[in-house]
């Protein structure tokens, strides 16, 4: 029923739809103006986003996210580049595999050696890293160490650096996809849109590729991988997504040039669709090369070339602050609530023990009175806080604040542990984290200890 609706749906949209602009992620034609704009709106709000030091939240990720998609808007690249080579080896022994695969795919972007970056072979330690992604535990395994997500942007690192990668890598990427072609336990848009670019990336090597094999194993993953991310696409209101807002960058860049789908410049024309206020480095990185229809394999090209950026404006200075204001007399409700502003109650509950049901007992249960309708969640969170009625930590990520330490036990994440969000109305995961999640009256939300 739900798919016939949403197909329904799609189809109104398409047939209601009064702009039928083509977009470079869809056809490999340039930007229009409106797009052009857009495209500086979101580097203007990334270069606002800057952290004293030149570098972002996620400095790699912020890099090749406007190498991408306008390089000489990069101004201060070099002092960019001193504070990454620094915080990469700060983090080379501590970090995920996904986040050194963007500091090799960033250095590539900025015409820099990632054989030797600041003196570190970047390339090298990915390589170490993808020799236990199979085997950990003590046992062979099915899905990769990091993940599939993160696997898939090392090989992708590897692979648009020039790196061969091997049959080995190949039949473990085919063996570990579901039968509805995606990746991942939660058959997970985000991770099939990274493992099909790295496959797209494989099929471009020769060596590997010129056994009939692995062709054959390769061209039938991606004729799955693409019928399940065209199955993702679903109608949101007056949108088209591939997944969700957030996935839909991910898969239109997967998808370029190889699928002719329908709905190609609905999900890309929903994607350009403006910048909410309060999105982090996380999204806009994502999105701009989408914007601009520029994936990494672009980096491929033995004509990848570097400009020099533009001068840094007068009077620039990078000075962000990523941590959110909760002070208590902020949020801490008077006796009425004031002019324009409505209150709403939100419940809030604790499930500390793993793979606990919804409708088993909570840890603890409490209700925010008097929080500001339009209030996120984790200003209910401090508003709580503030009456003593509850404890959490957060640590800032690319994508905000994100919830480590709840009610004084933390989400042990060497271990894959992490706090869920999710409404426990609906037992959905919230779609946002809990810095831009704007919970309704009444609403119960539930953060569950589980793993990933
Ligand atoms: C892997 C992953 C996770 C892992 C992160 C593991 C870890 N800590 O290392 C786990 C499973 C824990 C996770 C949790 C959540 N995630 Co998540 N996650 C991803 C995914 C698939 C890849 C991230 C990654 O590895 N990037 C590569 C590295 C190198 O880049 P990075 O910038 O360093 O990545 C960091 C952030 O992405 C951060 N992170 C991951 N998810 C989230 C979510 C939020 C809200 C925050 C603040 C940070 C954060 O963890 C990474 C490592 O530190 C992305 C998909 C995407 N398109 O980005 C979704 C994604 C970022 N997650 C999302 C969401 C919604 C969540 C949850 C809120 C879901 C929920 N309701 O519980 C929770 C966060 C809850 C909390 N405690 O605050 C959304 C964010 C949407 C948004 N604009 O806010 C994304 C974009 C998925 C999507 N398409 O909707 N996630």
């Amino acid at each position: 029923m739900f798919q016939i609706v949403t197909v329904f749906q799609i189809s109104l949209l398409l047939s209601c739809s009064l702009v039928s602009s083509a977009y470079p992620a869809c056809d490999g034609g340039s930007a229009d103006a409106a797009l052009e704009s857009l495209i500086d709106d979101h580097v203007d709000r990334l270069m606002e986003l800057r952290l004293p030091s030149w570098g972002w939240v996620n400095t790699p990720g912020a890099v090749l996210g406007i190498q991408l998609s306008k390089m000489q808007s990069l101004f201060g690249l070099d002092r960019t580049l001193e504070t990454m080579a620094q915080e990469m080896k700060d983090e080379l022994d501590s970090t995920n595999l996904g986040k050194i695969a963007h500091y090799a795919m960033a250095t590539k972007a900025s015409c820099q050696n990632p054989r030797n970056f600041s003196g570190v072979d970047i390339i090298d330690r990915i390589w170490k890293r993808m020799r236990f992604q199979f085997r950990y535990e003590k046992m062979s395994q099915r899905i990769p160490h990091d993940r599939w997500y993160r696997y898939g942007l090392a090989v992708q690192a590897l692979c648009v650096c020039g790196e061969e990668l091997t049959r080995y890598h190949i039949v473990r990427m085919a063996r570990g996809q579901n039968d509805d072609g995606s990746w991942g336990d939660t058959h997970s848009v985000d991770d099939t849109n990274q493992v099909l670019l790295a496959i797209r990336c494989i099929q471009t090597q020769k060596t590997v590729v010129n056994r009939p094999y692995i062709r054959r194993l390769l061209r039938n993953s991606t004729i799955k991988a693409i019928s399940f991310l065209e199955s993702s696409v679903n109608a949101d209101g007056d949108d088209v997504w591939i997944g969700n807002k957030y996935s839909t960058p991910g898969a239109l860049l997967a998808l370029q040039d190889i699928s002719d789908f329908a709905e190609c410049n609905m999900a890309a024309g929903s994607m350009s669709n403006g910048l909410a206020p309060d999105e982090r480095i996380g999204a806009i990185s994502q999105r701009l090369p989408a914007m601009r229809g520029r994936s990494v394999l672009t980096l491929k090209d033995p004509e990848w070339t570097c400009v020099t950026p533009d001068p840094i404006p007068d009077g620039y200075v990078p000075n962000y602050d990523p941590e959110p204001s909760l002070e208590c007399d902020d949020l801490l409700p008077g006796a009425i609530p004031p002019p324009g502003v409505t209150w709403i109650d939100v419940r809030l509950s604790v499930q500390k023990t793993l793979g606990a049901n919804i409708n088993d007992s909570f840890d603890l249960t409490l209700l925010v009175e008097n929080v500001n309708e339009g209030n996120t969640l984790l200003q209910a969170m401090a508003q709580a806080r503030c009456l003593g009625q509850f404890q959490f930590e957060t640590v800032i990520t690319s994508f905000g604040p994100s919830v480590r330490s709840v009610d004084g036990l933390q989400a042990d994440t060497m271990n894959r542990q992490y706090w869920s969000l999710v409404d426990a109305g609906t037992e959905k995961s919230l779609p946002l984290g809990a810095g831009r999640y704007q919970p309704s009256d009444e609403q119960h939300i539930l953060f569950k200890l589980s793993t990933w």
